[in-house]
């Protein structure tokens, strides 16, 4: 996974209004919207809820990174929902969320980002929440995906959670992934879930196969540019974006790519 850096996530407050504008332009939904069409849940239902959400930053491993909770928390905020940072961290911060009645916990730290709803005990992951989030907008996008075949690019944690969104969605899947053996274990899990995926060895022929892609892969340049077409349609959640610089002005209009937003907000909807 990789690990985000300031630069990243600073202009990410400042920037949700003209975000959800754009989001809305390419999707037809708002982040929140977007959102609850991922996880299936009814907007209305959600709308009336009012949890406290706390966001605990945590310093170990390789420690804070600037901006990250602030970043979480504005999302969280631009959705509706109340959310504050907690200002202790690590289990001080864990210890002062309960202990101020949240009922909703964000925490990252190198290895995994979470979002733990205290009274259901549900737990929602980053990279599964993201992959799905992902995936909601792609079917935006195409207006649908049942029976369009759609390419995969990473087969880790978002990779995975971006297939089983895929065949819900009833999309024909085909991943590739630079290690062979990590596309036939997220074949074997969805074959365990009643769902067909192919496995795809050869990048130059699969992308030139496929324009409706799922780029959840954290290596640069993988998408060259003269793969991309006025039919390629792009979701994007891997970090860094994995199209050469030259090709993005062309596709901007049918590219989901963002640092955190669509992740956390699926991490809330999952969790609510
Ligand atoms: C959650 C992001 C998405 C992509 N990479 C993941 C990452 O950067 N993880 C590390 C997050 C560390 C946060 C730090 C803090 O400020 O609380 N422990």
């Amino acid at each position: 996974m990789t690990r985000l850096k300031e630069d990243d996530i600073n202009e990410i407050a400042a920037t949700l209004a003209s975000y959800d504008s754009e989001l809305i332009r390419k999707t037809g939904c708002s982040l929140l919207e977007l959102a609850s069409h991922a996880v299936g849940r009814d907007l209305n239902e959600v709308q009336g809820m009012t949890p406290r959400v706390a966001v605990i930053p945590m310093t170990c491993g390789q420690g804070i990174i600037e901006g990250f909770v602030q970043a979480v928390a504005s999302i969280l905020n631009h959705l509706g929902f109340k959310a504050w940072i907690t200002e202790s961290s690590d289990a001080g911060g864990v210890a002062e969320a309960v202990q101020k009645g949240a009922e909703i916990l964000f925490m990252a730290d190198d290895d995994r980002f979470v979002a733990i709803n205290l009274r259901t005990g549900v737990v929602s992951d980053n990279g599964a929440a993201t992959g799905r989030g992902y995936v909601a907008g792609l079917e935006r996008m195409c207006d649908g995906l049942e029976g369009k075949d759609v390419l995969l690019l990473g087969a880790g944690p978002v990779g995975l959670g971006a297939a089983l969104a895929l065949a819900q969605f009833r999309a024909k899947i085909s991943v590739f992934d630079l290690d062979r053996a990590a596309s036939e274990r997220l074949a074997k899990k969805l074959e365990k879930n009643g769902y067909a995926v192919m496995i795809e060895t050869n990048l130059d022929f699969a992308l030139k196969q496929h324009h409706l892609l799922v780029d959840a892969c954290p290596a640069e340049n993988i998408i060259a540019s003269h793969y991309l077409t006025e039919r390629t349609i792009l979701a994007a959640p891997g970090i860094p974006l994995g199209i050469e610089s030259v090709g993005i002005e062309q596709i901007a209009p049918r590219l989901l790519h963002d640092p955190l937003q669509i992740g956390v907000a699926t991490m809330l909807l999952q969790v609510l």
